[in-house]
């Protein structure tokens, strides 16, 4: 769907075919005989860029021009996902480069194949800063996204003998056409030293030097980040560390040339590789070190920006607001002090109400181990003028909350900022809810679950601090992109407005009930899967029925998203189609993608389980088309808008409590996908907009899952009390699916069950094999599983990007936003 904002006139097909010829010419230096696609590829990249650097001079300075209030959103990930498509969207430019390709007897699709797609993100915390990137241009909201710009993003993910292998992700190797270096935007990043105080004759009052520290640069690359329909196009800085070696001229005179190197390369080293583990935080020096590095250049560019305007730094708060992406970024809080008060010399209260008031920090996770804390003597070593910050905004804290709970002992052990037990640490959860005036979580049970448990004491002692903000995914990507001939349906029938105000779908409810409406649908869903299929045989070669159910689970493999789960429910049906080979069944197919933590053993051994159950199912002459296993290999953004318009069912099915939104349950519905989920995450928001009948849900509810685990949970009480439940974990430990070695399964097996089965999988077992039979049932009448589906699309508005951050906008940053003329 193209939208008619781009009214240049100089701007047709011919024209075009001209500039992509002209940059072939003199940017890539080639002819159009002995260009490859690849060279094709960034000429157009360059063309497009050009109508993006217009906009963007002219939305920045627009900004400057209307001293508007500006967002910065920090977070160590952004999951980009390629751009050449999605700005020939945005700028309402696709027509005519698909004409003008076509012409120059270019295949758009092949093009397209030849962008690497820029993975700066493990997965659900990183994408979604993508689709807010994407809503705050749309809008129309003067909005940054600051990060890394890491050499290496998330690893290629490859199979050999079914287990994942790790590949490095360089790619960067072609080069990046989407980006402007700025060499000149390089500010110096300090580490280690020590700290000296000194008595501020003029304040009258103590000062602070950080001395003799370890420089390393960050220069800035910049990415513009258009909106749809509009001239707005924001931009997304990234920074790469440089070594401040190539400065120190001494260091070169001492003559030792090859340890100058040495270093260079070691500080260069900092901005190298993307860390993929998103559930448990990396406790490493580097790790704390990317996360200053980024903080510090970020504060360094953002004041710079507002003092081109102003000359009071205390004024700060009214033109800036920072989002903090979970915990990752919360260094920004104690080092936004540290300038105010060793640069800015204002005074610690003063500094304290202005940094409040510029921060908000948003929670993804109560997973305990996912909570971010960093050893002291780590912190004294590295950062020690923080650490002293740190203790004093800590003092202060328990100060108020010893005076508010008198003699409440534990109340401050929990609460300090400082934890006592084993190590002595820092909580950077802590830091961060303490330092900001507004905490989201990112569904209403997430919310609901923060204010009563991990952060129950801080809801209490800051009553309104804690407030909600759902999750949302982009359409522009999510729909209009990914499913073009179900946009371009939608568009037929109530226009195309839904692209920007995705509540406009409604207008769908009435056509669900109209049988023409619902074929339609019906065969783009067909001609979807049909894609899907080419797309597995060819990479795969495996052979899967078109004509089959879908199902799909694809996100990071994590033992709380239970694609063990699945994985058991696959082995219970290939029990009974073995049983019974002639008894009438909906076919399946069930399609698995995603990754594991490259540390994680548990799930790197579900990543081989699933893909020997696959190995046996698939060539099981018995099973026959009835059923079909497959693990489609390095899910990313590229994959994700593959598989996902293709979806029949979305599995969504995490223990209730764990998840804390999911994105996935948003994109699989909103194409049409049917859920099956327990009440977890959004899936609850979910199922309150399709209504109960277009939903499956199974299982324990958040509350059943805590009152369970008090009581005292025996998983061996399922797996004796339910016989196909014991026979699927038999196989599983006995080897059955990979008898050259036959007890590498026995620690899934003991997971489940000698180990306790922490996400109680046993427990939800029964009722998902239930619930699964119910889909079964409902898919054999296709004309009403169509309708459900539509009734899915319909009635996903609340779940756009758009509304989520127009609520952040309004409730938290209080910014608004600016067009230009
Ligand atoms: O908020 C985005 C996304 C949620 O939708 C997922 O439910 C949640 O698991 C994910 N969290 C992460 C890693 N969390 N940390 N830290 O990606 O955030």
């Amino acid at each position: 769907v193209t939208n008619q904002m781009n009214n240049d006139s100089s701007l047709n097909v011919n024209s075009i075919k001209k500039r992509i010829k002209d940059h072939l010419h003199y940017t890539v230096a080639k002819t159009p005989r002995t260009a490859t696609d690849r060279d094709w590829f960034n000429a157009i990249a360059y063309v497009i860029r050009d109508l993006l650097a217009d906009r963007w001079m002219t939305t920045m300075g627009e900004y400057y021009r209307r001293d508007a209030k500006r967002v910065y959103y920090l977070s160590l990930e952004f999951l980009m996902g390629r751009t050449l498509i999605k700005s020939m969207l945005n700028l309402g430019i696709y027509d005519k480069f698909c004409q003008a390709l076509s012409e120059l007897g270019l295949s758009l699709e092949t093009i397209t194949e030849l962008e690497p797609d820029p993975a700066l993100g493990n997965g659900g915390l990183g994408r979604l800063a993508a689709c807010f990137l994407d809503s705050m241009a749309t809008i129309g909201l003067p909005g940054y996204g600051y990060s890394i710009r890491y050499e290496y993003g998330m690893f290629y993910q490859r199979f050999y003998d079914g287990f994942q292998v790790e590949h490095p992700d360089n790619w960067l190797r072609y080069g990046n056409p989407w980006e402007y270096p700025r060499a000149e935007v390089l500010y110096p990043v300090h580490f280690g030293g020590h700290v000296v105080e000194y008595k501020d004759e003029q304040l009258g009052r103590k000062g602070y030097h950080w001395k003799e520290t370890e420089d390393v640069m960050a220069m800035a690359y910049d990415t513009p980040i258009p909106g749809y329909g509009t001239a707005n196009v924001n931009n997304l800085r990234l920074w790469a560390a440089k070594s401040s070696r190539d400065f120190d001229l001494g260091y070169f005179n001492e003559g030792n040339y090859i340890k100058a190197v040495e270093d260079k390369n070691n500080s260069e080293n900092l901005s190298k590789v993307l860390y993929p583990d998103d559930t448990t935080p990396m406790g490493r020096e580097l790790r704390l070190r990317q996360e200053y590095f980024f903080v510090s250049a970020s504060l360094q560019d953002i004041i710079r920006r507002y003092l081109v305007n102003h000359d009071d730094i205390r004024g700060l708060p009214a033109k800036v607001a920072i989002q903090l992406n979970d915990t990752h970024p919360t260094l920004a809080i104690p080092e936004m002090m540290r300038l105010l008060l060793d640069r800015y010399h204002l005074p610690w209260s003063e500094v304290w109400d202005i940094t409040i008031q510029i921060f908000a920090y948003t929670n993804h996770t109560l997973l305990p181990e996912a909570l971010e804390t960093w050893p002291i003597r780590l912190f004294e070593r590295l950062l020690p003028r923080h650490l002293q910050i740190i203790y004093q905004i800590n003092h202060e804290f328990l100060k108020e909350v010893s005076y508010r709970y008198p003699g409440d002992m534990d109340a401050l052990k929990r609460m300090s900022i400082i934890g006592e037990e084993g190590e002595k640490h820092i909580r950077m959860g802590h830091l961060a809810f303490i330092g900001s005036h507004k905490v989201n979580g990112v569904a209403k049970l997430h919310t609901h679950l923060m204010k009563t448990t991990i952060f129950a004491d801080f809801d209490r002692f800051f009553p309104n601090r804690i407030v909600n903000k759902t999750n949302g995914i982009t359409p522009r990507r999510w729909l209009n992109e990914a499913n073009p001939e179900l946009a371009q349906l939608i568009n037929q029938h109530i226009g195309h407005e839904w692209v920007t105000d995705l509540n406009q779908l409604k207008q769908l409810i009435p056509l669900a009930m109209d049988t023409h409406f619902r074929t339609e649908f019906q065969a783009i869903k067909q001609r979807n899967k049909q894609k899907l299929a080419e797309f597995i045989q060819k990479q795969m070669g495996l052979t899967i029925n078109p004509h089959s159910l879908f199902d799909v689970q694809v996100k990071r493999i994590h033992e709380y998203k239970r694609q063990l789960l699945k994985l058991l429910h696959v082995i219970a049906h290939y029990n009974h189609i073995r049983v019974d080979p002639h008894f009438d069944r909906v076919p399946r197919t069930v399609i698995f993608a995603g990754k594991s933590a490259p540390g994680y053993f548990i799930a790197k051994l579900i990543i081989k389980l699933i893909n020997s159950v696959a190995d046996v199912v698939n060539h099981d002459p018995i099973v026959n088309e009835q059923l079909k296993v497959v693990f489609i290999p390095n899910y990313d953004v590229s994959n994700a808008v593959r598989i996902i318009p293709a979806a029949d069912l979305s599995e969504q099915i995490s223990t209730a409590g764990t998840e804390a939104s999911g994105t996935g349950n948003m994109k699989l519905a909103l194409n049409g996908a049917l859920t099956i989920g327990t009440l977890d995450g959004a899936n609850v928001e979910i199922r309150e907009e399709v209504g109960e009948d277009n939903i499956f849900i199974f299982g324990m509810t958040s509350e059943q899952v805590a009152e369970r685990r008090q009581r005292g949970y025996n998983p061996w009480d399922y797996y004796h009390g339910n016989q196909e439940l014991k026979q699927v974990l038999d196989m599983i430990s006995s080897g059955y699916f990979c008898r050259d070695k036959s007890t590498i399964f026995q620690p899934v097996f003991d997971t489940l069950t000698h180990n306790g089965d922490r996400y109680m999988l046993l427990a939800d077992y029964a009722d998902y094999i239930n619930c699964q039979n119910h889909v079964d049932e409902v898919y054999r009448n296709q004309d009403d599983w169509n309708r459900r589906a539509i009734l899915n699309v319909a009635n996903m508005g609340k779940f756009s990007s758009d509304r989520t951050i127009s609520e952040y906008a309004h409730e938290i940053w209080e910014i608004k936003p600016v067009i230009p003329d």
